[in-house]
Order: C-alpha cells, then sequence, then structure tokens
C-alpha cells in the first residue's frame, strides 16, 4: 500500500513538473517575441545590387568594388566589422587572394550564432546549354548573392530591431566558394575534388575572426532566390547538425511553408558549411535548394549557367528563408 501511495506521489509529482502542454502554466509568462518583418522587396535589391557590379570573381574589378559595398553595408548594421585577407591556392596550383567578410552583433555575448553564405560567383558558366558560353564568368545572382541578400536584409533588421544582449550573432560572407576546377577538368581534378571548393570557409574555419570562436550552431544560405524551391535536408547537414535541421524546418513548417522545405533527406553537398563542421567543429547546416529532378541531378536548372541572373530571382523564396531565419533566432 505503502508503495502504491508513493508511486501515486510520484507520479503526480511528475505531472506537475509537465508543464510543456498546459497553456495557462502559473509563473512562467508566456514568449511575446515580436519578430521584426522580413522585407523581401529590401532582400531583393540587395541580390540586384551585388549583380549589377558584374560577376564578382576573385581578383577582379567588380569583385573589389563588391568588398567595398559590403563591407560598407554590414558596418552600417553590425557592431563591428572584420575584412579577413587571405591568400589560397587553386586547383590548378596558383595562388589567389581572398577576402572573407564579417559582421559581428553583441560581441560580448558567449551565445553565439553564426550565419553565412558566400558573396564571389563563379568564373565559368560551365554548365550553361550553350557550349559558347562555358568560359564566361556569372552573375550568381542565386549561387551567392541570394544569400548574401538575405543575409544583409537580416543585418539591417538587427539594426533596427536588436536582438537581446545575450545573444551574439556572427554573419560572413566567404569568398572563393565557387573557384572550383570547370566540368570539362573535372576528371583531372576528380582526386581531391572537395578540396577545391569552399576556400574561403576552409580559411575561416582554420583561422576564425576571432581566436578560438566557437558557436552554438550555424545556418549557411546557398541558392535561397530560386522559383519553386525545394530546400531538403542536405545529407552533411542533417548528420553533423540534425537537431539545427529540426528547428528549422519545424519553424518553416509552422510558417506554412511545407511544400517548399520537405522533409527528405537531400543529396551531399560540399559547400561551405562542411569546414565549419569538420575543421571549426561547429554543427552548421546548409539551407540549399535541391532539385532532384533537375538536368544537374541535384541544384537548380540555371546552376552554373548565364540564366542564374536577376531574372530568375523569385522574391518570394528570399522572403521565406529570411522569415524562417528571423523567427527561429528572436525565438531562441
Ligand atoms: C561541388 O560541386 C563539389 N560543390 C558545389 C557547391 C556549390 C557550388 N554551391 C554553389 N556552387
Ligand atoms: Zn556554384
Amino acid at each position: 500500500m505503502k508503495k502504491v501511495l508513493i508511486l501515486i506521489a510520484a507520479a503526480l509529482f511528475l505531472a506537475a513538473c509537465d508543464d510543456t502542454n498546459n497553456p495557462n502554466t502559473p509563473n512562467e509568462p508566456k514568449k511575446t517575441v515580436t519578430v521584426p518583418s522580413f522585407n523581401a522587396d529590401s532582400a531583393y535589391q540587395f541580390v540586384a545590387k551585388q549583380t549589377n557590379f558584374g560577376p564578382r570573381v576573385p581578383e577582379t574589378q567588380a569583385h573589389a568594388d563588391c568588398a567595398e559595398w559590403l563591407t560598407a553595408k554590414l558596418g552600417e548594421y553590425a557592431d563591428t566589422v572584420i575584412v579577413q585577407d587571405f591568400r589560397a591556392k587553386l586547383f590548378n596550383g596558383k595562388g589567389i587572394d581572398g577576402q572573407n567578410i564579417v559582421g559581428v552583433f553583441h560581441p560580448e555575448a558567449k551565445k553565439r550564432i553564426v550565419l553565412c553564405a558566400h558573396w564571389d560567383s563563379r568564373p565559368f558558366a560551365d554548365h550553361d546549354p550553350d557550349e559558347a558560353n562555358i568560359h564566361t564568368p556569372i552573375d550568381g545572382a542565386n549561387d551567392g548573392a541570394s544569400g548574401v541578400g538575405v543575409l544583409l536584409e537580416c543585418a539591417r533588421l538587427f539594426k533596427a530591431q536588436p536582438l537581446p544582449e545575450r545573444l551574439g550573432i556572427d554573419i560572413v560572407f566567404f569568398d572563393l566558394e565557387d573557384y572550383g576546377p570547370h566540368v570539362d577538368d573535372a576528371e583531372k581534378y576528380y582526386d581531391d575534388a572537395v578540396n577545391y571548393w569552399a576556400l574561403g570557409s576552409q580559411y575561416w574555419s582554420k583561422h576564425p575572426h576571432v581566436y578560438g570562436y566557437k558557436a552554438y550552431y550555424g545556418i549557411l544560405l546557398d541558392m535561397v532566390g530560386g522559383p519553386n524551391p525545394n530546400f531538403q535536408k542536405e545529407y552533411y547537414s542533417q548528420g553533423y547538425a540534425a537537431s539545427v535541421c529540426n528547428k528549422i524546418w519545424r519553424k518553416a513548417f509552422d510558417l506554412g511553408y511545407r511544400s517548399y522545405f520537405s522533409n527528405e533527406l537531400g543529396a551531399p553537398i560540399s559547400d561551405d558549411h562542411l569546414p565549419m563542421n569538420e575543421i571549426a567543429d561547429i554543427p552548421t547546416i546548409d539551407i540549399i535548394d535541391l532539385q532532384p529532378e533537375s538536368i544537374n541531378e541535384c541544384f537548380p536548372d540555371v546552376w552554373h549557367t548565364l540564366n542564374d541572373n536577376i531574372e530568375n530571382i523569385d522574391k518570394s523564396t528570399l522572403g521565406m528563408v529570411g522569415n524562417v531565419l528571423l523567427h527561429v533566432l528572436y525565438e531562441e
């Protein structure tokens, strides 16, 4: 009998503790965060501004001009901006200069989240359907500029409506993501293939902008501006940062984006998040449009073609991704 009473008491106690489903929990005030509204028109303007410089191929004038603009723009919004100059080695053995551009919000906060995208654009349209174009640099409106545009709009809002002091954000624009070997040379460079991409992220992951930098988690945006996106859970993201995937996809479902954020596991993509996971040890996901039915087997049809330009950017996709991001961050 005594045992039974103890069990009943224990059960009642546990039930009292489990207030997760009780909307009327007395002592805990309901969370009333106001999430700023993501302005997709503003994000789109940030994308157009980048593509208007011309292809942002490292060591060109357009690239230098864009770096200057990104640095100034982040400077308007963030507490500090750090430009990280580095030298990297291309697939062909040539040395090349790059710049990672970092905006820091609430530098004192210990709990940090790193948001990133690459700002360089590919030096050749090696997947262009027209053979005449396969050595021409691309605008990279989706592949590069879209992620940067969404993050600049987030930065603008972090300034307008600051996050709590206890939460620090680092926005990192990686350079030299997209200078991997031309598809015609793929076989020649097959062995070391993953190392030829994400050079800026490789550098930052070994030499973060703050010595010993750690973040709670990271989110990379890549190709977040195409029409009818299919944001599957990219394979490495799910493997290295399943809880971050869950958080993002759950929020996307709550916001009604279920048909664009699918619950399917996507292909493994060697992108900027890989060094962040493997070298910097930061659980980082890649929100990337994966189209298993496309002519490229996984990327949108315009990928690495001259058609990856501003005309093929869909504002509503930028808006959706930005809205998910803001909800997750302001409710963090
Ligand atoms: C590879 O094709 C190995 N990585 C592609 C990552 C990428 C390129 N994302 C955008 N452009
Ligand atoms: Zn690319």
